[in-house]
């Protein structure tokens, strides 16, 4: 999609910090980061956000959310913990409407209160 951002980032118009790449996901450093570990984890495929997959993306969503786990590990977060966040929607906080994970760790992480 030629206005997002995210799309940006995986055919490499927009610099991002990567640290995986796959044929199907890209993992990337977040610009703001609200934790000392803080990756976004996305489908090079744009979907603008939950509301929008379609069961035809479920192997593709599975396999990203894979991606966070192998990333939670390379970062050296898996053994103590993390926490993976996907905002859906306005209300939720999206700012970026291309799905995306948020694999936030490195400190004890505040409760949310779910
Ligand atoms: P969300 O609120 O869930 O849509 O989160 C979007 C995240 O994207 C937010 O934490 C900041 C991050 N972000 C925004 N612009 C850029 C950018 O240009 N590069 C990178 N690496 N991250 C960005």
């Amino acid at each position: 999609m030629s206005d997002c951002l995210f799309c940006k980032i995986v055919e490499g118009t927009i610099p991002a910090r990567k640290v995986y790449e796959d044929d199907r996901v890209v993992a990337f450093h977040d610009i703001q980061p609200q934790a000392p570990v803080h990756l976004l984890v996305i489908p090079k495929k744009h979907i603008a956000s939950m509301n929008d997959a379609t069961p035809d993306d479920a192997e593709l969503l599975g396999h990203t959310l894979l991606a966070a786990q192998q990333v939670a590990k390379e970062a050296g977060i898996a053994e103590s913990g993390y926490r993976l966040v996907n905002n859906c929607g306005k209300d939720s906080g999206q700012i970026v409407f291309h799905i995306h994970w948020h694999v936030l760790g490195g400190e004890k992480l505040g409760a949310l209160n779910v």
